[in-house]
């Protein structure tokens, strides 16, 4: 027992907590070989983004270490005066960022927003409608996979033939099932949504109506693509994606009794100890969507989206509902007999990350798929722009025309990485 007492020396080297490097090494090189992935591949992945030094900062700060369960004001803990002044000001600023009158900082990420409103509105067993996760859903929005599609009866409302969302059918449907909430938005969708007539078929059924914003937020954010506030009972998005923050979800109503309900289905009802830390990098993130140049980030986003699927689809790539809205799109490439796990597979070798897609009315299984998805946000935050999306696009049709072309893929990565270089991160 002697042996294992604990010298004043040894005690003072566990609390000082030296830097990763010389701590851990092992975590360390792991972390080095991602930071090296990201800076020399060229990422296309639409819910992905680049956080900026500060809000990676504010994630890893001290907030890490402090237990601040309930709201400003009302906590359960000691020592929140900080935690207060933090969420407090995340709030504001997410209020100021999107124009509403209430918000929730506190879900841990998309999912979990949208649980809150599930906590806050249904009861088991309640119907919900929401568009399929095979025709650009998410899982939350009623897959059969998840608790939503377990503990609610589920409908799914779908996209037409050239993969436009079926007001009509979203009606017809909502009439036949009477759900008590309709979830417009989506992850795979790059048009615009209807918003007030999603809102005008709920009002009619009597049912709420939730927009997950997850994906458009930053472009709304920038008034490049419309706003839901007006037009949705709630709404829900997360930070990470087009808003270019840090990971986390949020909630946010125009309605009085929606924010009460929804506040305590955050918590105590769906989670504990918020992550202050999260909740730090928010404040950060939205004070970054208030500034002026991020307006000018969103115009880019839209542009270099818009540039990608134009040369994509001049060169023989269908782009699914012929081009987007937003800063993302789904290619089908049946064109090319090419399956969405080999083109994600071999563009990655060719340093161009992106993401296998199910295309709507997919006949393969989603671990294969027939198509891609596309996004434009982390490269545009590198600062690439309209010449920078023509030469990748090109790229990824020169891999995709000849998939067992080895050269063409080693001579792409080798100008994807000279590409990254040029747009150095971080
Ligand atoms: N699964 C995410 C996406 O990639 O869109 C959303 O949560």
């Amino acid at each position: 027992m002697e042996n294992l007492k604990s010298t004043d020396r040894e005690m003072e080297n566990i609390f000082k907590m030296e830097n990763l490097k010389s701590n851990d090494a092992e975590v360390y090189d792991i972390l080095q070989k991602e930071l090296k992935r990201q800076q020399d591949n060229i990422e296309l992945i639409a819910s992905e983004n680049l956080s900026s030094k500060s809000i990676l900062e504010a994630q890893g700060s001290v907030f890490t270490n402090k237990y601040a369960e309930g709201y400003p004001g009302k906590r359960y803990y000691g020592g929140c005066q900080f935690a207060d002044e933090i969420e407090s000001l995340a709030i504001q600023r997410a209020k100021k960022t999107f124009n509403a009158k209430f918000a929730n900082v506190q879900p841990h990420a998309g999912t979990q927003a949208n649980f809150s409103v599930f906590f806050a509105l249904l009861s088991p067993g309640d119907t919900i409608l929401g568009l399929n996760l095979s025709q650009g859903g998410h899982l939350t929005h009623g897959s059969p996979v998840s608790v939503c599609g377990k503990w609610f009866n589920a409908i799914s409302y779908n996209v037409d033939e050239n993969g436009f969302v079926k007001y009509d059918e979203i009606e017809k449907l909502a009439k036949e099932h009477k759900p008590k909430l309709i979830i417009s938005g989506g992850s795979a969708y790059s048009r615009i949504w209807n918003w007030q007539k999603i809102n005008d078929i709920a009002k009619s059924v009597g049912a709420y109506h939730l927009s997950d914003i997850a994906h458009y937020a930053g472009l709304i954010a920038a008034d490049l693509y419309p706003s839901p506030l007006e037009y949705a009972d709630v709404v829900t998005a997360t930070t990470h994606k087009t808003l270019a923050g840090g990971r986390g979800g949020f909630v946010l109503t125009n309605n009085e009794e929606i924010i009460k309900k929804i506040n305590s289905a955050v918590f105590p009802g769906t989670q504990g100890g918020p992550l202050m830390h999260s909740i730090a990098a928010k404040a950060v993130t939205f004070g970054q969507t208030l500034k002026p140049e991020f307006k000018i980030y969103q115009k880019q986003v839209l542009s270099n989206a818009k540039k990608l699927s134009e040369v994509l689809s001049q060169n023989g790539i269908k782009i699914i509902t012929g081009g987007t809205d937003s800063h993302m799109f789904l290619a089908d490439l049946r064109p090319l007999n090419v399956k969405g796990n080999t083109a994600q597979e071999i563009l990655e070798a060719a340093g161009i990350t992106l993401n296998k897609n199910s295309i709507p009315y997919d006949t393969q299984k989603p671990s294969v798929t027939s198509g891609i998805r596309i996004g434009s946000p982390a490269v545009t935050a590198r600062g690439m722009k309209e010449n920078e999306m023509a030469q990748i696009a090109q790229s990824i049709i020169k891999v995709l025309k000849d998939i067992d072309n080895r050269k063409n893929v080693s001579d792409v990565k080798i100008e994807m990485s000279k590409l990254c270089g040029a747009f150095p991160i971080y």
